[in-house]
């Protein structure tokens, strides 16, 4: 018997809005495999070079997609990222982007340990909504969708928004 096809989901947004919190359950829920992208690169050593600025490792990100294609061919990933323009467009069946506001966002990462220009710089990034622009310029607009992550009734809601779509698109494809 041929094994259930099953979706490949991304969940991007900025760093601190809630992918992994989402991603591990959302994957405890399904069974679907999470892949959080940088454990991934810290794991592999899957760099290239040196960002001074931020005092931190640049993602290989030719390497990332060499390392996760043969899973993603078979289906049932969920990927976490901060960002999503690099992965082949054909991965994905649906791409969520979360989104949290400004302040929450601020104080999350503050909690993480941010300060300074890291800090300035990625609520920014929120505040223009960068990662939801660079999800919609490399995927068909219509599998792109903003999912708001502010409080835990925002991650039940979408956890059960995400598995029901899960669910039919399992129907729709075996
Ligand atoms: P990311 O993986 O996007 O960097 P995370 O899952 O590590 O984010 O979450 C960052 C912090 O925010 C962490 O302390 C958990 C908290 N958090 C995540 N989702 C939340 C939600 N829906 N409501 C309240 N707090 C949340």
């Amino acid at each position: 018997m041929k094994a259930m096809k099953r979706p490949n989901i991304l969940l991007t947004g900025t760093p601190g809005v809630g992918k992994t919190t989402l991603g591990k359950e959302l994957s405890q829920r399904t069974g679907l495999t999470y892949v959080n992208v940088g454990d991934l690169a810290r794991e592999g050593q899957l760099y290239d070079g040196f960002d001074e600025v931020y005092q931190c490792p640049v993602l290989d990100e030719d390497g990332v997609v060499d390392e996760l294609e043969e899973k993603m061919v078979q289906g049932g990933v969920i990927v976490d990222y901060h960002g999503c323009d690099f992965f082949p467009e054909r991965w994905f069946h649906i791409v969520f982007v979360l989104r949290t506001d400004n302040t929450k966002l601020y104080n999350r990462l503050e909690s993480r340990g941010y300060t300074g220009k890291k800090l300035q710089d990625n609520v920014q990034c929120e505040i223009f909504q960068t990662i939801y622009e660079e999800a919609m310029e490399a995927y068909s607009e219509e599998i792109v969708h903003q999912l708001p992550s502010n409080d835990p009734e925002d991650l039940e809601k979408n956890l059960e928004q995400i598995m029901q779509w899960i669910e039919q698109w399992m129907k729709d494809h075996n």
